[in-house]
């Protein structure tokens, strides 16, 4: 037949600056407020679609920074994309990816929205569209960040009696090792088997460093250490993750696809950390994820602490895996003071219910919106 072919009419971006619940302490930055690049992309229907490129610390979690991530998409991505096919993912991920190289949070953001307007449009979700769920929950950790040990105790125990976690990570690599040692084994302690306590270093540790962690805190019971150290030191990951039985996990140095391919022949890895705005999107967050079940790897929903919208985005595509042997951390929104959608994705009996409805399954609260705005949006038309 001969149906009009809906079009991308225009992409709107914006800023949103939200404030966390509690200083959120990493190794390379103390967490006040979380920053979120939001993506509108509307079509000639008069559907639409929201998408988030998120990254956390600004630019020193990662090479790319919020002001950048929206500069990118409006100065390159939106343009290139505005008046083409609405509904053929394929050609917009693969156009973007000639014209644009890198910036894979900025990729994501538009990515997610233009699933999510495809999903709209044909009254499904975007799990759907990746194949269908076979997941309507998962696990889901929280993170014990607080910078003291007594807070992040008392935090553990509050998580446990609520039931909302009992995976816990901690964020480590500030002091120095045998201090961060000692951290982890009173949580362990306090915790006992009501709990999964794990650490991530986000790359803090030198070779030597991540030897004496390791040992001691698989001594202390915890169970799984996050990229101890630095994403380009592939052959020390391999190291660690041979030498040691605690479970070594990969994130900063998964991005994409070549990434994870690179990391399962260097055997550097037992677990990838896989997050959609790392990988470039939800198509290539799929291929990070299938490179990981063809490699008997295991597999965990990582996040970079998205607001509900990037975390509805990322709760379709996991409810799509058969195996999540390490559960997710899809706690973002619980992270700030509010979130932004009409309606909060849920928590609860140590879970995360993946939402329900079309496209990504969420809507945003406009009031929230104008709330959290930074004065810098911008819109790409045709
Ligand atoms: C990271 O490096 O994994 C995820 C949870 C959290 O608390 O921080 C992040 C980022
Ligand atoms: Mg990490």
């Amino acid at each position: 037949w001969n149906s009009p072919v809906t079009k991308i009419d225009q992409i709107e971006t914006m800023i949103l600056d939200i404030p966390t619940i509690r200083g959120h302490v990493l190794s390379m930055a103390t967490m006040r407020t979380q920053t979120a690049v939001l993506v509108i992309v509307r079509f000639s229907d008069g559907s639409d679609g929201i998408g988030e490129g998120t990254t956390i610390g600004g630019l020193s979690y990662g090479p790319e920074s919020p002001e950048g991530i929206k500069s990118a998409i409006d100065t390159y991505i939106a343009p290139a994309l505005v008046g083409r096919d609405a509904d053929n993912l394929n050609g917009a991920i693969q156009l973007i990816d000639k014209l644009v190289k890198g910036n894979r949070i900025a990729k994501t953001a538009v990515e997610i929205a233009l699933w999510d307007g495809l999903g709209k449009r044909l009254g499904v979700s975007v799990a759907h569209l990746f194949g269908g769920a076979v997941h309507d929950k998962l696990p889901v950790a929280w993170t014990l960040a607080s910078g003291n040990s007594e807070t992040d105790i008392a935090e553990a125990q509050q998580m446990i009696d609520i039931r909302r976690h009992n995976i816990f990570k901690l964020k480590i690599g500030k002091r120095s090792v045998r201090d961060d040692v000692a951290h982890v084994a009173r949580i362990k302690q306090a915790v006992g088997d009501a709990a999964s306590v794990r650490v991530d270093v986000n790359t803090a540790w030198s070779l030597q460093e991540a030897r004496w962690g390791l040992k001691g805190l698989q001594d202390a019971g915890c169970e799984l250490v996050e990229q101890p150290v630095p994403a380009r030191y592939r052959r020390a990951m391999a190291e660690l993750t041979s030498g040691y039985e605690i479970a070594v996990m990969a994130d900063e140095a998964l991005n994409g696809p070549e990434d994870a391919l690179a990391v399962t022949k260097a055997r550097a890895a037992d677990v990838f950390a896989v997050k959609v705005a790392q990988s470039g999107g939800l198509k290539r967050a799929s291929e990070v994820v299938a490179i990981a079940e063809a490699a008997g790897l295991g597999l965990y929903g990582g996040t970079m602490l998205e607001t509900g919208l990037g975390t509805a985005a990322a709760l379709q595509l996991f409810a799509t895996v058969e195996t999540l042997d390490w559960g997710t951390e899809f706690f973002g929104p619980l992270l700030l003071t509010e979130d932004i959608l009409a309606e909060p994705i849920t928590y609860h009996d140590f879970c995360v219910q993946i939402p329900k409805g079309v496209g990504i399954g969420a809507a945003l609260d406009p009031d929230k919106i104008a709330f959290f705005r930074r004065d810098t949006g911008r819109t790409i038309t045709a």
